[in-house]
């Protein structure tokens, strides 16, 4: 795995010189979810095909930004399903970015995800590791280089609300609950990108990060595969928990189409507690 690993520092470096270079304007096209593209989401998308390309333990790509997979080696042993930038509708106003890969061996579902990792774009690009069975590990880059930080470890309970969503179209019951977590003394920390939006929360201690079931959106908005399942693993390895709107951990998702959505809550204990118990679940 350590190729994987290295190949996705290389992908850093190259995405974050793009970021830095490269034009921030709109291309002519849409993604496979009807969503117009940046220039630079194309942009990052080939420098990853382009670096998996040179790793043979990689079998197929699965792009947030395309339709179907892309088969790379046919004795390759993983599938990697990426979101090259997400949060792209920050990049113009110059908010931190990110780039996330979930690692897959066999079918893809939630419980073949074998890694995850997500890389962020800030003052300093940061990327967090987690293999399965083992707490994540962040690293920050200091002259150009990736250094080991430490693991990550979440609190039993947090003081951060990170609420995603058009709040006219949350359902009654999941307005009370938010409200109840700042009546409890929550801080508001939302910047409308899911990689800083978890990463803060993960890095400073604990809280929840909500995308749910809305009005307009009854499936949520996150795309199971390159945003969902690699951060349940995550959260999970650091101690927390990902479930749904209905209580299922998000790591026994099994997608139907590469494409599919799912609400989800991530946090620390307490917080997911919290919810089941608002939701009544428990
Ligand atoms: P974006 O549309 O900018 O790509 O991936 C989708 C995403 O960003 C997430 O990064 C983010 O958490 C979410 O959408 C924000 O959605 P809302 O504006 O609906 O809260």
């Amino acid at each position: 795995m350590e190729d994987i690993i290295d190949a996705i520092k290389e992908i850093a470096h190259r995405i974050d010189e793009a970021i830095k270079m490269e034009d921030l304007g709109y291309s002519d096209s849409e993604n496979s979810s009807g969503e117009d593209q940046l220039k630079l989401d194309v942009q990052s998308d080939i420098i990853i095909e382009k670096v998996f390309a040179k790793i043979g333990r990689v079998k197929d790509l699965v792009s947030e930004e395309k339709e179907g997979v892309h088969h790379l080696h046919d004795d390759g042993k993983y599938t990697i399903c990426y979101d090259p930038l997400d949060g792209s509708s920050l990049v113009d106003v110059n908010l931190s970015v990110g780039s996330i890969f979930g690692i897959y061996e066999g079918e893809l579902r939630a419980e073949n995800m074998v890694a995850s990792v997500y890389v962020i774009y800030g003052p300093r690009i940061e990327m967090i590791v987690a293999f399965r069975g083992s707490r994540p590990m962040l690293y920050c880059t200091r002259r150009n280089h990736f250094e080991e930080i430490g693991e990550i470890v979440l609190n039993e309970k947090g003081n951060q609300n990170a609420p995603g969503g058009t709040q006219m179209n949350w359902t009654p019951n999941h307005k009370k609950f938010v409200t109840s977590l700042f009546d409890e003394g929550y801080r508001l920390r939302y910047s409308g990108g899911m990689v800083p939006d978890l990463h803060q929360i993960l890095l400073k201690g604990g809280g929840l990060f909500s995308y749910p079931a809305t009005s307009d959106k009854p499936d949520g908005k996150l795309r199971q595969l390159f945003e969902v399942i690699p951060f349940a693993l995550i959260y999970e390895e650091a101690g927390g928990q990902a479930i749904d709107e209905n209580g299922n951990r998000l790591m026994e998702l099994i997608p139907s189409h590469p494409h599919d959505t799912s609400p989800c809550f991530f946090g620390s204990n307490y917080e997911i507690e919290a919810m089941k118990k608002a939701y009544g679940l428990n």
